[in-house]
């Protein structure tokens, strides 16, 4: 059995597939939801509803001892989300974080010292358009790889998410993977965001070179870092995102529209961090950073 946590895009998207490939699933949402019925329109724009098993809660009890449970709430969230289901979470549970941006695996550890934790990547893009009802938009890789010693065996886990969702692997290098993510949400994440545009604006000449810029200021950290992006290759792959994406608007551009908490702190927050290590400097990053917090307090005092 699946246990996820987050009834958002994410969550519901692995929620409808692993379902839809004859798993059992546990959705956990924060608040309770007056329905547990999901719809789900997939890449073809077929529409499948799904009768969910959901509560505010894990499930315990012996089956239950050993299910994988995946974190699908935005970085902000993850620690609380983990710390408020702690007593329903058995020390040989394997626990798979998925969202974007660094920092967060650090954390959940701290909370659950023997669990077997699994940081995950996925470029799969999802819309909900109401709460528990959702449009796959995009689909893409996901991968998986083990944070701690603990989960260093957990290789098999990778396959019943690849028949759920194809092109799902375990690998050997998730840091590599998580920061290419992470340079492509710095590049798109905050532009898009303080401009108010979608992916597809970032092709404009303004942004490029604030991109070019963004790049080269990253590259340095990962460069100390001993991972071995280049700039050029680094914008081919932006630029093919913005390009798969261009209609989108990005997470964090939502969050500003929407009001909300954005990942900027596990984002440009945590590469500034790493920066600041080797006193490399980064003004531009760091100017995105600020004016991403200020948006924030903008809005959240509104
Ligand atoms: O991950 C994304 C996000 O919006 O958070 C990208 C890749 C930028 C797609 O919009």
């Amino acid at each position: 059995m699946w246990q996820i946590i987050g009834s958002g895009a994410i969550g519901c998207l692995w929620a409808a597939n692993l379902l839809d490939t004859g798993q059992q699933v546990h959705l956990v949402s924060r608040l309770p939801l007056p329905d547990n019925k999901l719809i789900y329109q997939d890449l073809n724009k077929k529409t499948v509803l799904f009768t969910l098993s959901i509560s505010t809660q894990l499930q315990t009890g012996r089956v239950k001892e050993n299910s994988p449970i995946l974190v699908c709430v935005k970085a902000p969230q993850v620690k609380e989300a983990i710390a408020r289901q702690l007593n329903f979470i058995s020390p040989t549970q394997p626990v798979i974080l998925m969202h974007n941006g660094l920092g967060c695996a650090q954390q959940v550890q701290k909370l659950l010292p023997n669990n077997p934790i699994i940081c995950a990547t996925t470029a799969n893009a999802s819309l909900l358009q109401t709460p528990l009802h959702i449009q796959h938009t995009g689909k893409g890789f996901t991968y998986l790889g083990a944070f701690n010693k603990q989960a260093q065996d957990y290789k098999g886990i990778a396959e019943p998410l690849n028949l759920a969702l194809e092109n799902s692997y375990w690998c050997a290098d998730i840091e590599q993977k998580l920061w290419l993510k992470l340079l492509i949400n710095i590049a798109i994440n905050p532009l898009t965001a303080i401009y108010q545009i979608n992916n597809g604006g970032l092709q404009a000449l303004f942004y490029q070179d604030k991109i070019k810029e963004i790049i080269k200021e990253a590259v340095k950290v990962t460069r100390k870092l001993g991972f071995d992006f280049t700039e050029e290759l680094l914008l081919e792959n932006i630029n093919q995102v913005i390009s798969a994406t261009a209609s989108n608007y990005s997470s964090m551009n939502r969050d500003i529209y929407l009001g909300r908490k954005t990942e900027n702190e596990y984002i440009n927050g945590y590469l500034l961090k790493k920066g600041a290590e080797f006193q490399l400097s980064t003004p531009l990053i760091k100017s995105l950073y600020q004016q991403i917090i200020a948006l924030e307090n903008h809005s959240l005092t509104q």
